[in-house]
């Protein structure tokens, strides 16, 4: 898909166009990552230019979004300098977090420290399953685990469907197979808090100064909210982005999708056909999805949320409320009156779009749409 070569380059540029990809965004500021270095004329080089957006690209509403691969124009060399545009048609899109032409998750999980819980990852499996992009899993801290108990996770992943990497960035262990898996494509580092995707940064990207996201006080001001995702730029190619931590993604699947979100169920639903169309493959007759597998306690569960949220929902149509779902921080639902205002009919538009939402903290969603108005 989106491998970020020379090949790709050559269909893309036409003649003398300066092609890049946006790696930061903030406000109206725009930091792109130039795909040939330029030499200036005191010889040194440059790969970064820092973009206004083009009135034109405004007046059509076409937004710029991290990952975007744009046309600069105008672009002034010694000041770093440049305006965009045109924007590439995206191969993906996120709206949590706000990323274009993402091609896979990087999913991390710890296997101590803290240790690892088969419901928790079940959760995040099922929410990157649920998007369109690939995913890679990968299991940290391999040094504090035993070798059997490695081979005891490897097998029961095996059995859920998944062939996941086993690393320590601590002894360097299995690095390399990461990197090979990252590299050339954008992907989205996802995972609990202190499983070590922090760590995982600095260790494939050595240099500090190396953080495509390092852009001056003005870029730097949303950091650390869901809004603001950074692109790290990986030695062997590729880029890396960076996002807040999340302990519990919430699961917003129609129901009648979710066991196609589960590996092992989904190869049982292509060996035929349930007698129902809308079976929910929890005990009907002749429904050719069994319950001898692992986690099918946690696609219960899981299937359960699910209906209740549409229940929910459901309910709220037919009154015609002007009440709006919201989620709490602590994963509580709660309703908050609904603001017909141009603002929230943006959002909404928005939310048609892929997205990860509950990967993020909830915590930032008002920062988000606060800067979502800034930026239309
Ligand atoms: N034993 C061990 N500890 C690690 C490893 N990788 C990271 N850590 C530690 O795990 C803690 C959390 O790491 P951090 O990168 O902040 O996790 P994040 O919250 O996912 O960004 C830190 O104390 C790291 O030093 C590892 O491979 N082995
Ligand atoms: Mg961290
Ligand atoms: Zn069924």
């Amino acid at each position: 898909m989106s491998k970020l070569n020379s090949h790709d380059l050559a269909s893309e540029t036409v003649v003398s166009e300066i092609v890049g990809t946006v790696v930061a965004v903030q406000a109206n500021f725009y930091q792109v990552r130039l795909d040939q270095d330029i030499i200036l004329e005191n010889s040194s080089k440059t790969h970064y230019l820092l973009c206004t957006r083009r009135t034109r690209l405004k007046k059509i509403g076409q937004k710029v979004m991290v990952g975007d691969r744009v046309i600069i124009e105008e672009p002034d060399y010694q000041d770093g300098r440049g305006a965009i545009a045109q924007v590439f048609p995206r191969k993906t899109e996120l709206s949590r977090p706000p990323v274009a032409n993402a091609e896979q998750i990087l999913l991390v999980f710890a296997l101590e420290n803290p240790p690892l819980d088969p419901w928790q990852l079940s959760r995040f499996l099922v929410k990157a399953e649920s998007t369109s992009l690939s995913l890679c899993l990968c299991f940290n801290k391999l040094d504090l685990i035993t070798d059997t108990q490695r081979q005891q996770w490897q097998e029961r992943l095996e059995k859920w469907g998944y062939k996941p990497l086993f690393i320590s960035i601590m002894t360097d262990q299995g690095l390399e197979a990461l990197t090979d898996c990252l590299r050339g494509k954008i992907t989205i580092l996802a995972g609990p808090s202190g499983v070590g995707k922090s760590s995982l940064i600095n260790t494939l990207i050595p240099e500090v100064e190396q953080r495509v996201g390092k852009v001056s006080g003005k870029l730097n001001k949303g950091r650390h909210t869901t809004r603001h995702v950074e692109l790290f730029e990986l030695p062997g190619g590729g880029l890396l982005a960076d996002t807040p931590g999340f302990n519990q993604p919430d699961l917003d699947c129609d129901p009648q999708e979710l066991a196609l979100y589960f590996p092992e169920a989904k190869a049982q639903l292509n060996q035929g056909n349930c007698q129902f169309n809308d079976c929910l493959h929890r005990g009907e007759p002749n429904c050719v999805i069994n319950n001898d597998w692992e986690r099918y306690e946690h696609y219960l569960m899981f299937l359960e949320e699910a209906i209740n949220r549409q229940e929910t929902l459901q309910k709220m149509g037919d009154e015609e409320t002007n009440l709006k779902l919201k989620i709490k921080a602590s994963g509580q639902e709660y309703y908050e009156p609904k603001l017909e205002t141009k603002k929230y009919r943006r959002r909404s538009r928005r939310e048609k779009h892929q997205t990860l939402q509950g990967l993020y903290d909830h915590q930032s969603l008002d920062d988000f749409e606060h800067d979502n108005d800034q930026e239309l």
